[in-house]
């Protein structure tokens, strides 16, 4: 298979584009033990580019089986925290010195901007790796008193860290590199093995993450990756008894499920799913920062990011000129493939989603909602135009679904009271965004708002020391932050009397 499109890529790229379909088992690239493959697709053209495997629930096995073998024998567990921390530094680094080849490919399976490869799969994942490397070499427990019985007898108490054992981690599309990182780093930096399973749609760039892993110092086994669908694969492995820990970032069906099986298993869980992300634009906002920070909240990767700005609240006063800057902007945008660095609307990731969105907007406009459509897209390839739904209702399914498209909903609204129970009447409450000069305003705000990340005159930006997560079934848990290995590993107490 091949990338026949009119930009010209890396040899690299193209060398990986040609290869055998594969898993990543033990250190290498290995057949799978069935014949059953999937083709992956440029979203700008709709052409397939590669196959990936479709893995099997014995291929799976076989990864989880390699991975326990791995963690049981305390080859990278029972590695000095120094030396762990240093391996996954170098992981970072060749990340970086591949930087080209990661952005290429992820933009040709993913479509997404070869800018937005560069600056979050590339560049923003070896930041997040840098600050995960480190953490290995901070995990501790805590010593404390207790009131057992005293007398003759003295009593030692404290608290140890230990890797939890095999993680699965289950990645979604809009940030392969970054996502499938988030679950990779954390268990790597513990001791623990990890099997990863990228979403079928976007198979390719974990595949290149384990052999850089390898490269880096990473002991075989310790990282393996399984491609293929979430109903065999995605099962196969979210129940396997070997399984530890599931790390899953996707929708909130999927991770109910996954969380049922969790629970029946026991096996540690964490949850980050959808979001339907409120943004409270108050009348004394600065239009100069709420038009492109709504931009950017709203339309960043075709709005493929769990935690952007789906839903606008603003104050009556502001509304005019906020609907007005908006579709000057999103009529001024630019439109092409992902590997066309000038172009800011690029297709979504497949042709299933681009309908997916487009029976959103269906069933908006059969409800008489006033839609406002930006800049043409063409008609090869995954696009969709950024789009205004003006006072589209509360009970629209826009309103109330994740549509994870480039479509911004915006409600006018009387004052801040209206605005914060009209945000928080929403099952999901991952992120939230208030604009305002008045600092004792959003101060007052900030607490009343129902979700796991409030932002204040900017959405969307995250930081590995920033923890992240879902309030409400936005999700069970937290990624990021100086704690973030504390869902990698058990707490054991010890109780020594001498
Ligand atoms: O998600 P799924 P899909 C949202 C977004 C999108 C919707 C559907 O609204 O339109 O989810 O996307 C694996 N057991 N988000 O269908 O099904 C699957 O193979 C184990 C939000 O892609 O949740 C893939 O690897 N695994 C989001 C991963 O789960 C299973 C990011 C995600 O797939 C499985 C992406 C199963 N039963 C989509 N079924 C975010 N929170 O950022 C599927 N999978």
């Amino acid at each position: 298979m091949a990338y026949d499109g009119p930009f010209t890529i890396e040899p690299k790229v193209s060398e990986f584009l040609s290869l055998d379909p594969a898993i990543f088992i033990d250190g290498d690239r290995v057949a799978s033990e069935g014949s059953a493959t999937l083709p992956v697709y440029d979203p700008s053209s709709g052409r397939v580019i590669a196959d990936a495997v479709d893995a099997t629930a014995g291929d799976v096995d076989r990864a989880v089986r390699s991975a326990d073998a791995a963690f049981r024998d305390g080859r990278w567990r029972h590695m000095r925290p120094a030396d762990r921390e240093r391996i996954l530094l170098k992981f970072a680094d060749l990340v970086l010195e591949k930087g080209e080849t990661f952005a290429q490919l992820e933009t040709l399976e993913q479509g997404k901007s070869i800018a937005i490869s560069r600056m979050f799969e590339v560049g923003a994942s070896s930041e997040w790796m840098r600050y995960v490397a480190g953490l290995s070499t901070k995990i501790s427990g805590r010593t404390f008193d207790t009131s057992l019985p005293g007398g003759p007898q003295h009593w030692t108490t404290y608290t140890r860290r230990e890797a939890i054992g095999v993680v699965a981690g289950i990645a979604p599309w809009n940030f392969p590199i970054l996502i499938a990182l988030w679950k990779v780093m954390p268990a790597l930096a513990t001791g623990c093995s990890v099997v990863l399973k990228p979403s079928e749609v976007t198979p390719l760039t974990a595949l290149l993450l384990a052999q850089t892993a390898i490269e880096a110092g990473v002991p075989a086994g310790v990282f393996n990756v399984v491609t293929g669908g979430g109903a065999v694969a995605g099962v196969a492995l979210t129940n396997h008894p070997l399984i530890a820990k599931i790390s899953f970032t996707g929708s909130t069906a999927t991770g109910k499920a996954i969380g049922q099986t969790a629970i029946s298993n026991m096996t540690r869980v964490t949850l980050e799913l959808g979001g339907k992300n409120p943004a409270i634009v108050l009348k004394d906002a600065d239009l100069a920062t709420v038009i492109p920070g709504l931009m950017a909240g709203g339309f960043l990767n075709g709005g493929q990011v769990c935690a952007a700005a789906s839903r606008v609240y603003v104050e009556a006063p502001l509304y005019d000129d906020l609907v007005g800057a908006l579709t000057a902007a999103i009529n001024g945008m630019t439109v092409g493939a992902g590997l066309d660095p000038a172009a800011q609307v690029n297709p979504l990731v497949s042709a299933a989603h681009q309908a997916k969105v487009l029976s959103y907007l269906d069933d908006a406009k059969a409800q008489g909602a006033n839609i406002v459509s930006g800049a043409a897209v063409p008609e090869e390839g995954y696009f969709i135009q950024p789009t205004l739904v003006l006072e589209p209702g509360d009970n629209l399914k826009l309103t109330r679904e994740e549509v994870f498209g480039p479509v911004l909903g915006i409600t006018k609204v009387a004052d801040a009271e209206e605005a914060v129970a009209r945000a928080n009447d929403s099952s999901l409450g991952l992120g939230a965004s208030l604009w305002t000069r008045d600092l004792g305003s959003a101060m007052t705000l900030i607490s009343r708002i129902e979700a796991g990340t409030v932002w204040v005159n900017s959405h969307v930006y995250i930081d590995p020391n920033m923890p992240f997560g879902g309030f409400k079934q936005s999700g069970i848990g937290r990624d990021f932050g100086i704690d973030w290995l504390d869902a990698y590993t058990e707490l054991k107490s010890v109780c020594i009397a001498h």
